[in-house]
């Protein structure tokens, strides 16, 4: 079976709890399942964690090789800084899709530059939850032209 990683990075663990106004009500809990409905849907396994740490976040895509056939990664603000998460990404060789649920385009210059965007097949930003979703069928429908 296809199984696709979604990766969350820091602080998106209080989505729903803090700054509704800036990022929504919907808690990653949420996000969650209907991620995993959706992917149920379409016949995907699916894995989907959320972490603070850097590191951690590295260690989880150097352990996507062999188990995972695709990432999603909302990598939070280290998207805009880590140019290990990146070389992380880059050394898996998995396709990936960058994904923010704000329009980062449209907010302070410092969210425009993406790391993750240069090892990525592509970005999806400023859908809010729905993005989940679309990063889910872009990454399938590029994963079913892979076969
Ligand atoms: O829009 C996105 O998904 C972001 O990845 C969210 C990051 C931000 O640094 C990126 O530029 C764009 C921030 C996530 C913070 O999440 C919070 C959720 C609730 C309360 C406070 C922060």
């Amino acid at each position: 079976m296809t199984s696709i990683l979604i990766l969350n990075g820091p602080n998106l663990n209080l989505l729903g709890q803090r700054q509704p106004e800036v990022y929504g009500a919907t808690t990653l809990a949420e996000i969650e399942t209907a991620c995993r409905t959706h992917a149920k849907a379409l016949g995907l396994g699916l894995d989907f964690r959320q972490d603070n740490s850097e590191g951690a976040l590295i260690d989880m895509i150097h352990a996507a090789r062999g188990v995972h056939d695709g990432i999603v990664i909302n990598a939070g603000a280290y998207t805009h800084t880590s140019i290990a998460l990146m070389d992380a990404l880059s050394s898996v060789e998995l396709p990936a899709v960058e994904l923010h649920l704000s329009n980062v385009h449209a907010r302070e210059d410092f969210r425009h530059r993406s790391y993750i965007a240069k090892v990525a097949l592509g970005v999806i930003c400023g859908f809010g939850p729905n993005g989940y979703k679309l990063a889910i069928d872009a990454l399938a429908e590029h994963l079913r032209g892979s076969d």
